[in-house]
């Protein structure tokens, strides 16, 4: 179907656009009451997850009220563990946390293959209801967890800060850390494959935890895989975003994607300097910039734009939108970019 609204797909392709393209990571859900209210009529988060109608409404409110270029998916990360054999919990007001989590080569045996339709069905049937509902207003993004941010949570069990334990296993079981990511490589493969045939006109990679790694130890175990998930990818554009990976930003450079995502310590500047023009850059105003005065949110988002040079980039924040922040600001965020 043709999209009324491809301002993000030609600014992944680095094709001329009539102005910069905005979303936000975590857009959905988080800050908005009328989110809140979808959750509240349901058993929690998992419930809303894995109900395709409830999770493709919630994809849409953000485009109807904040008035965003893009939907993403409404869905987690963690439901790949889950489909490999690792189920996980939302405990309200703590977090995601796995009851059970790899200790040793012999738990390898508890996971298994995904098959997409079988295990992650709900994931495919909300997409598919949501690019129907959005009929073509916006494109869908479609995500996923990178290898190394999967396997922290697959090795901790819960979010940590410094993921000690799984950074301890890099020297200590290279074999089963291979084992493992390999694993999830192939899983997201299949599983990125699967949304976008489902639907997904873009699709992103978080790797969230990736600023816990030196440059030598993601070279070593992050980077050999995210580049088959960006070879592997063909069909649609692939976008990476490795949270603090501002240090090795020359090896994300050389990755197979449309777009790489930026939090805000990297300065765009050098980040164009490094890539050229060869690739889009996504983000990276600071979140907390949000809870800023309607003035100073305009203020740093017309700064920010100033410093991305109004070609191939996608503008965001540089990580997720934080959940106590007004919705006006994101509002004003957004309007003063569609202005520029
Ligand atoms: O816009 C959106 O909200 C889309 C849906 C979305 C996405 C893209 C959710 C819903 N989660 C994610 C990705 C995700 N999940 C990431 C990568 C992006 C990032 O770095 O922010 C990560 C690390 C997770 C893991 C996760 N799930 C956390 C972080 C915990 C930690 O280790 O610090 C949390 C709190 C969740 C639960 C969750 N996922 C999504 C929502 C809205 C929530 C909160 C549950 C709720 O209160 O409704």
């Amino acid at each position: 179907m043709q999209l009324k609204n491809d301002l993000l797909l030609r600014a992944a392709r680095g094709e001329k656009t009539e102005r910069t393209p905005v979303w936000l990571m975590r857009q959905a859900g988080r800050i908005l009451p009328e989110y809140r209210a979808v959750r509240e009529s349901l058993s929690g988060f998992k419930e809303l997850v894995e109900t395709p109608e409830r999770a493709a409404e919630v994809t849409i409110q953000p485009v109807d009220l904040l008035g965003v270029d893009a939907a993403i998916i409404f869905s987690d990360i963690l439901v790949i563990p889950e489909a490999m054999g690792l189920p996980y919990e939302l405990v309200e007001k703590v977090g995601p946390r796995f009851p059970e989590v790899i200790n040793s080569r012999n738990d390898l045996n508890r996971l298994h293959l995904v098959e997409p339709e079988e295990h992650l069905g709900y994931v495919l049937d909300a997409i598919k209801i949501t690019k129907k509902e959005l009929d073509g207003r916006v494109p869908l993004i479609g995500f996923a967890g990178a290898p190394w941010t999967i396997l922290c949570y697959m090795i901790e069990g819960k979010g940590t800060k410094a993921w000690a334990k799984a950074r301890r296993l890099l020297w200590e079981d290279e074999v089963l850390a291979r084992t493992l990511l390999e694993q999830i490589t192939e899983a997201t493969i299949v599983y990125l494959k699967a949304q976008v045939a489902a639907g997904a006109d873009l699709v992103q990679v978080f790797d969230s935890w990736a600023g816990v790694l030196s440059k030598e130890l993601y070279n070593k175990f992050a980077m050999p895989y995210m580049k088959r998930i960006c070879d592997a990818i063909t069909e649609v554009p692939v976008t990476v975003f490795a949270k603090g990976g501002g240090h090795f930003f020359e090896d994300l450079a050389t990755l197979n994607c449309e777009t790489l995502g930026l939090d805000w310590n990297i300065a765009p500047e050098r980040a164009r300097e490094i890539v050229g023009d060869t690739k889009t850059l996504q983000g990276n105003l600071d979140p907390s910039t949000l809870y800023g005065t309607h003035d100073q949110v305009i203020e740093h988002t017309k700064e920010m734009l100033r410093r991305f040079g109004g070609h191939r980039h996608i503008a965001n924040l540089g990580h997720g939108v934080y959940p106590d922040i007004d919705p006006e600001r994101v509002r004003t965020f957004i309007q003063t970019i569609k202005e520029y």
